[in-house]
């Protein structure tokens, strides 16, 4: 069974995650068929992506596959990792992706709608980063993709709450661009996408690079990088990281000892 559904029409290119019976959850084998979609998207040449999930969808995504998680030792969120992967293949594809969000946006998904170009939700739709709730250890780079999008503080308590976050406050916020009941949302969204597909592709697609470079210039020293690195390890070494994983596997609530 295919776990995304695609459709290019126009020089609009769509891509609709269909894993409906968990609920989205972004397993390995699922960012593998995005990154191939998108991967023919380019040969294509498709101008505008869209990433949705189904239409009247009451979960976008519940985020990393918590059942891929590794259990002891080892880095939860590598370089190889399903979500690294994904949110790479969005920066580096070379047209705008669009993110139309209905239904509710949880940990890793949140960071990789974030990651996309722009961002249209219905009203009713959510936002919820749960790693301080999973006892999972960020890393550095999708730390960035939140302090690129939202203002500090609010990166802060999304982060420390792992609330959901309404769409209308973070539209309110500049996180979100539009904000459109659901029956007009798909409508929206091609209109939006038509207005770029307008303009020059070679322009658009050269200032979505640069904007990522400029984005992601950080200087930072061998030191504080080391620093970085080991206060992940610090979690993922953890206790707490074993229990919160196993507290979500057997459905019931962690109890978290700061160890
Ligand atoms: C595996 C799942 C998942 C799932 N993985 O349906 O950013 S970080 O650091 O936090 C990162 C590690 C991360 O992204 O972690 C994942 C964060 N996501 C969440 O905390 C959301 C977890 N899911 C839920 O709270 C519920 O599933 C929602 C509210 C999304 C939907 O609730 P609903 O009642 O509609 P179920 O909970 O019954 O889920 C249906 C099946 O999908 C599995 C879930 O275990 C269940 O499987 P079984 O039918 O085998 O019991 N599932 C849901 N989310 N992230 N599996």
């Amino acid at each position: 069974m295919s776990l995304i559904l695609t459709h290019i029409a126009e020089g609009i290119g769509s891509i609709t995650l269909n894993y409906q019976i968990k609920r989205n959850a972004l397993a390995a084998a699922m960012v593998d068929e995005i990154a191939t979609a998108l991967a023919d998207f380019t040969q294509q040449g498709v101008r505008v992506a869209i990433l949705r999930a189904e239409p009247g969808a009451r979960v976008w995504s519940a985020g990393h596959d918590v059942d891929e998680l590794p259990e002891n030792g080892v880095d939860p969120l590598g370089w190889q990792d399903p979500l690294r992967t994904l949110i790479r293949a969005i920066e580096a594809f070379p047209a705008p992706v669009i993110a139309l969000i209905e239904g509710s946006v949880w940990g890793g998904a949140c960071e990789l709608v974030f990651a996309c170009d722009l961002i249209v939700a219905t009203p009713g739709a959510s936002f919820a980063a749960t790693p301080a709730k999973l006892g999972v250890p960020y890393n550095a780079s999708g730390l960035l993709t939140f302090l690129n999008v939202a203002p500090a503080h609010i990166a802060r308590e999304l982060l420390f709450t792992a609330k959901p976050m309404t769409a209308t406050r973070l539209e309110r916020l500049g996180i979100i661009n539009h904000v459109i009941a659901a029956e007009e949302l798909e409508a929206f969204t091609h209109d939006l996408a038509r207005a770029i597909v307008q303009n020059s592709p070679l322009v658009v697609s050269v200032m979505k690079e640069q904007l990522r470079i400029l984005a992601g210039a950080q200087a930072l020293s061998p030191q504080d990088f080391e620093r970085l690195q080991g206060l992940r390890r610090v979690v993922y070494r953890s206790r707490d990281y074993r229990e919160g994983i196993r507290a979500f596997r057997e459905k019931r609530k962690p109890t978290y000892l700061g160890e």
